[in-house]
């Protein structure tokens, strides 16, 4: 298990469950139904069929191009899965208590209805608190000044809760399946609620209560942050359980070893058994509620990363590979937890202020489906699990059968038996400390089908076999497989497996059938058992035809994992050959593909209409092996796309908050108000934190004057700046102090200290004027429900004193500005993550129908500016083909290495839109995916950027330029996102 990353207090360990909750096969517990879901202690049930729920998260926020989540949806689909879970931010719906805002990219009613038209079930997160690396976990930014510990019972912050919970249950009470049409089938309340006082059990029977009032009626369950028992359904029998008010217990867990900061794998774990096979009930798991089905609402697809590491998306997707997911998730099915998500399916972007503290602005996670919606290899290797679970949706309710032994030691071999359809799973891995190993290994065992001695079956390293046997698949008798399903159909069977490896299919007939196989299929009949065996080796796709024997003909194909990877099953059709199928739809006479190329391709598709077009385009088609049809010709890969190169760059200094004479009469007095923060004020000062004063995301300016005088010896300041945030002190326009809170990894550093020596100016009589800029990355997430998010932001103290002790301080008259409008912000439709208080964005120096022109033309480059923050404007015009889905970024100087040693900063507007921070000397994000929608791909579009550094020559910003991440012919129309392109400026 991995150490938990936190901010704040470590979190609270709950006892671990006792040695007598060995988790125990629960045959007798009763079926519980909630409308058209159902379970008993093994699986979740749909209309009283057991369904294993294969889920990935995606969260739509993260991807504010609504059109995209489609994209999204339609990949994970295509990747084999039949659920996705959807976690909601509060904040991002809640600019302001009392104000909630579903329109435009906060659509969430549109995801769930998307997710249904694709074919997905639902499950819904909603909080009020969720993590997921939200700055305030997802709280909203003013509940930071509620002083009522949030995730207690306490009224008043159940007064806030409750208005969210009515709004966000009564869009997902609409689509839930039990009104007839809906997807959502479960429903979670909380997240890792790790504190189980009586005042947390009552916060938790107020959210069911409330749930349940708002019309939710499927299933509520709560996730444990691991495997500790918490909040386990009311009469659980397992001692040492914390009881609470919920139908389902879930848990979450992120196995299987870290990547380090530096990219490196540090792999070693194997996979842990959290259900029928754990040991002493050693880590409660699945254990925990024998009368609920396994339930992991998050299992690990990857892993999120920090400010100042190398870079370690690429290493976690390869950590959470293809081999991890048949090992871990297949370790998962064979111990009881038929119901898992994947956390992340696809994990985006964390866009302005969207990011806690921990995290930078992507959130790619190391996902089966990339940060620019490009499918990972992993991708694939999901979609044959998902392939096995439809062709056999009994693996989700399977129970131990007899222990098998194997030929060698370094293996372990898993058992699972249905005790409806006697069908079989044997899931075979390596032993813990034989990971790495390349194993051959033979065993014996008693299948429905009587006793067989298996073949030699090759295991190399991190991965897990899943063999199948004694099922009812594509009207066969499926013996059993030492290939892994991928597709079953009526008359057609996918197998797959490693490239190389060899494998063996039987297959039960009532007289010899006729068979024609390709040459490299060895096939043998043995009549006294009526098995037809088929022995090969897993490469390029062939095609074996099998007919009479009493059964309908099938068409059985054979491949490796690169042969599986091509194949594609959408509504009903297979075909082969694309990227991506989106869909196969059949409508007069034409069946229509849908999907994606990556380069020209071969297609071959299954189907009973002849007339075939990809992409609206009619395709040629001739008949081939296995009754398929293929294309004559290749269909098109996409055209490259000529980037233009950023040139004509405007400036403007963009700090005039620091020079004596700018106006701050406007802004806002700081008195000593009452706030909720948690950081403590030195005594006697007034409220520094931004909070009180409506400003919660981004930049925040102070300005105070004094009367200099011998006592103005130093400036000590405290402030909180969220991870790898930073200061910005200006005496009299002149900048006196910079500090930048280190990156410290996995537990950023989130407020700092800062003494600043007073230059002699300070000490001239006279007027003058301290103007301090602060960067809050964030606040932080309250994953030990202690309150954590309200730690402060921006200043906490300031105190102007004498050199030596502080026993008299020089009066300073603060003054306050955050984002403009505070809460009451004007740019409703981008929303709360957009914007800051940096002076461009109060004047609208971020938005396209700014009028730059008088501002300094400066070519293709960007160069020095003063101290502080300069903005930098251009406008490229940008001409994707049509019929193309391409992902462009914007690229930050050298992109192979993951920080410079310039030191600055950058605020990346693009059409008005905050699409994240690049920090140059923290790293490791130096390619910022721009979604199309937020980006015009067929016309103009206007980048700001506003660089904050100390003004020092070599810390000047380097190039930046347009790149394309991915870049596929096929892909969804994307509207383009409606958002003001001015707005009044605000001093
Ligand atoms: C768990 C959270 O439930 C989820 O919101 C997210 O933060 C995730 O992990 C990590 O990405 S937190 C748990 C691993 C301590």
């Amino acid at each position: 298990m991995r150490s938990l990353l936190l901010v704040g207090a470590a979190l609270i360990a709950a006892p671990v469950l006792a040695q007598e909750a060995r988790p125990t096969v629960n045959l007798k517990a009763p079926v519980k139904t909630f409308g058209r879901v159902s379970f008993d202690g093994r699986s979740l049930m749909i209309d009283g069929k057991r369904t294993p729920i294969w889920a990935a998260e995606f969260h739509p926020y993260r991807l504010p191009s609504p059109d995209l989540w489609r994209d999204v949806l339609q990949k994970l689909k295509a990747s084999g899965f039949n659920t996705v879970t959807f976690y909601f931010d509060w904040g991002y719906h809640s600019p302001k208590q009392g104000e909630l805002d579903f329109t435009g990219i906060r659509d969430m009613e549109r995801a769930i209805t998307m997710a249904g038209e694709e074919g997905l079930y639902v499950i819904t997160r909603v909080g009020p608190y969720v993590n997921a690396e939200l700055a305030r976990g997802g709280f909203p930014g003013w509940l930071n000044n509620q002083r009522a510990r949030a995730r207690t019972d306490d009224p008043e912050y159940l007064k806030a809760a409750d208005e969210w919970l009515a709004a966000i249950d009564g869009i997902v009470a609409r689509h839930q399946i039990n009104d007839g049409k809906g997807p959502v089938i479960l429903h979670q309340i909380e997240n890792e609620l790790s504190q189980t006082s009586p005042a947390h059990r009552r916060y938790m029977d107020h959210l069911y209560a409330v749930t349940r009032s708002h019309g939710i009626t499927v299933p509520i369950f709560h996730n444990d942050p691991g495997r500790n028992g918490n909040w386990a359904p009311d009469g659980s029998p397992v001692p040492g359980v914390v009881h609470g008010p919920v139908d389902m217990y879930a848990f979450d867990g992120y196995p299987g070893g870290t990547c380090t900061a530096q990219g490196k794998i540090a792999r070693g774990n194997g996979a842990p058994d959290w259900g029928y096979y754990g040991i002493g009930g050693a880590k409660g798991g699945a254990s925990a509620s024998p009368d609920t089905p396994g339930f992991m609402a998050e299992i690990g697809g990857g892993w999120f990363d920090y400010w100042g590491s190398d870079g370690i998306y690429a290493c976690n997707a390869g950590q959470t590979g293809p081999g991890y997911g048949r090992l871990f998730y297949g370790t998962n099915f064979v111990n009881g937890i038929g119901l898992q998500s994947i956390y992340m399916g696809y994990g985006g972007t964390s866009w302005g202020w969207l990011p806690a503290p921990v995290v930078f602005t992507s959130y790619d996670y190391g996902a089966a489906i990339a940060e620019d919606r490009s499918l990972r290899e992993k991708a694939l290797a999901l979609k044959p699990i998902g392939g096995t679970l439809a062709a056999l949706p009994e693996i989700a309710a399977m129970v131990p059968a007899d222990k098998l032994t194997p030929s060698s030691d370094a293996i372990r071999l898993y058992h699972n038996r249905s005790p409806e359809t006697d069908a079989r799973l044997i899931l075979a891995a390596h032993q813990p400390g034989h990971l790495t190993q390349d194993t051959s290994f033979t065993f014996a065992a008693d299948l429905p089908d009587g006793h067989y001695q298996m073949p030699q079956i090759r295991l190399n390293g991190y991965d897990a076999k899943w063999i199948v046997a004694g099922a009812n698949v594509a009207e066969q008798r499926l013996v059993y497989t030492t290939s892994q399903i991928q597709t079953a159909r009526d008359g057609l069977l996918l197998l797959i497996g490693r490239s190389a490896e060899a494998g063996r299919t039987v297959l039960r007939y009532a007289s010899k059938p006729a068979v024609k196989a390709p040459d490299g299929v060895a096939v043998s009949w043995d009549a006294s058992r009526g098995d037809l065996t088929l022995d090969y080796t897993h490469g390029a796709l062939s095609t074996v035809e099998i007919s009479g024997g009493g059964r309908p003909a099938l068409t059985l194909l054979l491949g490796d994992d690169a042969a599986g990877g091509a194949c594609w099953d959408a509504d009903g059709v297979l075909a082969c050959g694309p990227a991506l199928l989106r869909h196969a739809r059949a409508k007069g006479g034409i069946l229509a593909l849908t999907g994606d190329t990556v380069a020209a391709s071969p297609l071959r598709v299954w189907s009973k209409q002849t007339r075939i077009t990809w992409n609206g385009a009619p395709v040629a088609m001739k008949p081939a092996a296995g009754g398929s049809l293929e294309a004559i010709a290749p269909i098109p890969g996409p055209a490259p796309i000529a980037l233009p190169a950023l040139n004509n760059w405007r400036m403007a200094e963009g700090t005039p908050e620091a020079t004596p004479t700018f106006d701050d009469s406007a802004w806002q007095a700081i008195d000593h108000r009452a706030d909720a923060s948690q950081s403590q004020k030195p005594a006697g000062q007034p409220t520094l934190t931004m909070d009180p004063y409506g400003f919660h995301e981004g930049d925040v300016w102070y300005r105070a004057h004094f009367v200099g005088s011998a006592d103005a010896g130093r400036l000590s300041l405290t402030y909180g700046a969220g991870g790898a945030g930073m200061v910005q002190v200006f005496l009299d326009g002149r900048l006196i102090g910079q500090q930048d809170l280190p990156a410290a990894m996995p537990r950023p550093i989130t407020t700092g200290n800062i003494t600043v020596p007073m230059p002699d100016a300070a000490r001239v009589a006279g007027d003058h004027v301290l103007s301090v800029m602060v960067r809050n990355n964030g606040h932080n997430w309250d994953l030990t429900a202690m309150d954590e998010h309200k730690e402060g932001r921006g200043l906490i103290a300031a105190s102007l004193e004498p050199l030596t002790g502080p026993a008299f301080a020089v009066p300073l008259n603060w003054r306050i500005q955050g984002r403009a409008g505070g809460e009451d912000f004007a740019d409703r439709m981008r929303g709360t993550p957009n914007n800051g208080g940096q002076y461009g964005e109060r004047m609208g120096w971020h938005l396209p129908a700014f009028d730059d022109h008088a501002w300094r033309a400066t070519g293709t480059t960007l160069p020095q500016g003063a101290a502080g923050t300069n903005w930098y404007r251009t406008h490229v015009m940008l001409n994707v083909p049509r019929g193309q889905d391409a992902t462009i970024g914007l690229a930050f100087g050298d992109t192979a290495r993951p920080r410079s040693a310039a030191q600055y900063r950058v605020l990346i507007f693009v059409n008005g839109w905050n699409m994240g921070q690049f920090i140059a000397h923290v790293g490791p994000q130096r390619v910022f995916p721009i979604p199309e929608g937020i980006l015009n791909h067929h016309g103009a579009n206007t980048i700001a950027l506003a660089v904050t550094s100390d003004g020092a020559p070599a810390n000047a910003p380097e190039n930046v330029r347009l790149v394309t991440m991915q870049n596929r012919r096929g892909g969804l129309e994307v509207a383009p996102i409606a958002a003001p392109a001015s707005l009044a400026p605000t001093h």
